[in-house]
């Protein structure tokens, strides 16, 4: 489990990313760019907080985004999971920042669409390229996670003072974990070697224990409590989902590479999220995150004859 931190050495997230740029690991613009992220973060968690007063509810659809600056292109999910809004469940925005990918030569003189296109080109490449990831979660605690390739760091918001502050630092998933993380209600839509590998998680084994079922239907709420706990988040494809749910670009990927960094995985069932190479901004595939040895157990299912 990762070194807790007690409450009166606290380190801001501010403070952490000036050091991290004095130290070389980012540049003044990541460190501006993260900056931005971690305000638009507290911003969306004081709107999602307040939903019921200020009629927000039912605000399911918020549009996934790219943006540009200068040397970082950032894909950004403000809210993942927002159909949770209406009932006060946790939701999270997910965010993920690459270098723009060397096709990308913008004149001066490019129109907005042109830009907009360019970005779009640049944003297509693969996670392992992801410099930068993380989520924000709205839940009982408004919980802002990072890595900039150097191990995963949990800062939590403390509203006494609006700023969020180190909790955890170097998280690693545990290498195994008895809690799965599916909709099960897809059961009858899945390959069957799929159904054969969540059948056998029910059966008690050699432990005497089952695995347990948690599923909030929120990516973000769903992936921290894999990440914290152990265990395994799925999203497979079926019949009529020939890709799954997920987003590649602004939840898989991001997603991954945060697993990844903590000494976890993330899997579409037969190849590593991050290898994939995107071919469309919007593209699905199957997800398979968490603990190692739960994520290899469902790709031994998948690849048996
Ligand atoms: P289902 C939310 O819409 C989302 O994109 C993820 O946050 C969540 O894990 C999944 O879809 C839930 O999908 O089909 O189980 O409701």
């Amino acid at each position: 489990a990762a070194r807790k931190r007690s409450s009166y050495d606290m380190i801001t997230l501010t403070t952490w990313l000036l050091k991290q740029e004095q130290e070389g690991v980012i540049d003044n613009e990541m460190t501006i760019v993260l900056s931005s992220i971690s305000t638009a973060c507290k911003q969306i968690a004081s709107l999602v907080q307040r939903a019921p007063i200020s009629n927000l509810t039912g605000v399911q659809g918020a549009t996934n985004v790219q943006s540009y600056s200068g040397n970082y292109i950032v894909v950004f999910d403000p809210l993942d999971g927002s159909s949770n809004i209406d009932a006060a469940v946790s939701t999270g925005s997910i965010f993920g920042i690459y270098s723009p990918s060397d096709e990308c030569h913008i004149g001066d003189d490019a129109t907005l669409d042109e830009v907009t296109q360019m970005c779009i080109v640049n944003v297509c490449q693969p996670g392992s390229n992801l410099l930068a990831a993380g989520y924000c979660m709205y839940s009982s605690s408004v919980i802002f996670v990072l890595t900039i390739g150097t191990g995963v760091y949990v800062f939590t918001l403390d509203p006494m003072y609006g700023e969020f502050v180190l909790t955890q630092e170097k998280v690693q998933i545990p290498k195994s974990g008895k809690i799965y993380s599916f909709n099960e209600g897809n059961y009858a839509l899945w390959d069957d070697k799929l159904k054969k590998y969540m059948d056998s998680l029910k059966e008690p084994g050699t432990s005497g224990k089952p695995y347990s079922a948690r599923y909030i239907g929120s990516l973000v709420g769903d992936f921290h409590r894999t990440m914290l706990y152990g265990g395994i988040y799925g999203y497979p494809s079926d019949q009529k989902s020939k890709n799954g749910k997920l987003r590649l670009l602004y939840e898989c990927a991001p997603m991954s590479f945060i697993a990844e960094q903590a000494g976890g995985k993330g899997s579409d069932g037969h190849q590593r999220v991050l290898d994939i190479m995107p071919t469309a901004v919007h593209q699905r595939v199957p997800l398979y995150v968490g603990s190692v040895e739960e994520v290899e157990k469902v790709e031994k299912f998948l690849s048996s004859e």
